[in-house]
């Protein structure tokens, strides 16, 4: 990983200060406070690589993610902390690595079974310590109990449930029995029987905007589609009909969930907040091949892989940004981008302080103002709970207890060790192991040292030191 560089500073609020100090005359008093732009984090779950119109999916209708993608920053490099939900969650709101995190694995969805520890710091946490209101919104799957539950970890409202999936009529945790209701408001429960989830989302969303308008906020709007039970709108299942089964059903879902980004989005705009609201996108992981999925139905397009799998169809997913008006619009990056790095992202976009300096993350702000600038990250390291790891250091990766969710076949070294050069083969089809032992000692040794610094306590002065935005 690369050192801590210092960070170029864009204070949105200081240059719209600036501009009003500026005017002749000076024919308008400064806002009485900061003018820290709102942010709204969307996930989708369970989305594959190809699962958009802008992602290469020639057979979905995806008119909403598509046009955010038109007025942002779509990355096509962009990986997820983790190939499954909770560690890819608790990557995402502490920009830490989910081992680092204290979320290698997924966390249980049973109630009274704490998650993501609490001494951990959230993006929610970061924003609220600035002013901002923060709200979540969806599914959690981060812990249950008071401390860990989403009141618990920085958000002043929640709305969603708390485990890794429900029905979404019956508001039931969707897994064999015994099942159990699931759906809480600020760690109660309430009940909405036959209420479609993803409306009650959308609602809830529209209300906290509505109600938060005059102030910054923070909403982490965390879809629990197109993760199983694949429950659609009826309109998309006969839109879909013709395509092949499970594809049909995931496809219905997916433009059911591209219908709620678009709900959310039409909310922002109708309040007129627009180019006041960050809005990033990202899926948690790769498609799901589960029985309960009808065994696929997503896509990772060219990628091998899928949810649970290290190759690209677990972790390099959808991933992009959109701020109309102050970040470029329409553009793609291909520098490599991961979901820690929405943290240091956000902090500098929104001028707010890291609260905590030890991250993994690091700010993609100038690769989102310049396809030209270097991607932040020389390595990337992923582990899985059940021992399956990876490494990525320029275009060499290296995955370790090798798992191919997809159905490939690997022989038996290959799932020992499986090294792939990126450029030159992007569906990781053949282990270049054997021809290049050099780089597969390479790699193992970032690996040995990332894991033995997890080991160690901190120094102290890299533990008080600020990264970001301070310096
Ligand atoms: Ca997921």
């Amino acid at each position: 990983m690369n050192t801590a560089k210092p960070m170029i500073v864009f204070r949105p609020a200081a240059v719209l200060l600036g501009w009003f100090l500026l005017l002749p005359g000076g024919i308008a008093a400064p806002p009485a406070q900061p003018l820290h732009p709102n942010v709204i984090v969307i996930v989708s779950d369970d989305q594959g690589a190809a699962d958009a119109g802008c992602y290469g999916a020639k057979d979905l209708t995806t008119p909403s993610i598509d046009g955010l993608a038109a007025r942002g920053v779509r990355f096509t490099q962009f990986y997820a902390a983790a190939p499954v939900c909770s560690p890819s969650r608790a990557g995402l709101l502490t920009g830490r690595y989910p081992l680092r995190a204290g979320v290698p694995g997924n966390v249980s969805s049973l109630p009274g079974v704490p998650g993501m520890p609490t001494e951990q710091v959230t993006i929610a946490e970061m924003l609220k310590a600035a002013g901002y209101a923060t709200g979540h919104i969806g599914k959690w799957h981060l812990g249950f109990t008071p401390d860990t539950m989403p009141n618990g970890q920085g958000f002043d409202y929640s709305f969603g449930h708390m485990g890794g999936c429900i029905d979404n009529f019956s508001h039931f945790f969707y897994w064999e029995g015994p099942n159990r209701h699931d759906l809480y408001r600020n760690g109660r429960e309430v009940y909405y029987p036959g209420r479609f989830f993803p409306d009650l989302m959308v609602e809830e969303a529209s209300r906290f905007l509505q109600q938060h308008r005059g102030q910054p906020f923070f909403l982490y709007f965390a879809l629990n589609m197109p993760h199983y039970p694949y429950q659609a709108e009826p309109k998309w299942l006969e839109h879909y009909r013709k395509l092949p089964y499970p594809r049909n059903l995931y496809a219905a879902f997916v433009s059911t969930l591209d219908d709620r980004v678009g709900g959310l989005l039409k909310a922002v705009d109708d309040l007129g907040l627009r180019e006041r609201t960050i809005i990033i996108f990202q899926s948690d992981n790769g498609h799901s091949t589960e029985v309960r999925a009808h065994g696929g139905g997503g896509s990772a397009g060219p990628y091998r892989g899928a949810k649970f799998s290290l190759f690209e169809g677990g972790i390099r997913l959808p991933g992009m940004i959109s701020w109309p008006g102050h970040l470029p619009e329409g553009a793609t990056r291909g520098q490599i981008a991961h979901a820690c790095d929405w943290m240091p992202t956000i902090a500098e976009l929104c001028g707010v302080k890291l609260l905590n300096a030890n991250i993994d993350g690091k700010s993609l702000v100038r690769v989102i103002r310049s396809a030209a600038a270097p991607t932040p990250h020389d390595v990337l390291q992923w582990h899985v709970s059940g021992g399956q790891w990876a490494v990525r250091q320029g275009d060499w990766k290296l995955i370790g207890n090798v798992v191919d969710s997809s159905g490939g076949l690997l022989s038996a070294e290959e799932k020992k060790l499986f090294l792939s050069n990126l450029a030159i083969d992007p569906s990781e089809n053949h282990s270049l192991a054997r021809e290049h032992p050099e780089v597969v000692e390479r790699l193992r040794e970032l690996r040995r040292r990332w894991i033995n610094a997890q080991n160690k306590p901190l120094p102290a002065r890299l533990s008080q030191d600020r990264l970001g935005n301070e310096k």
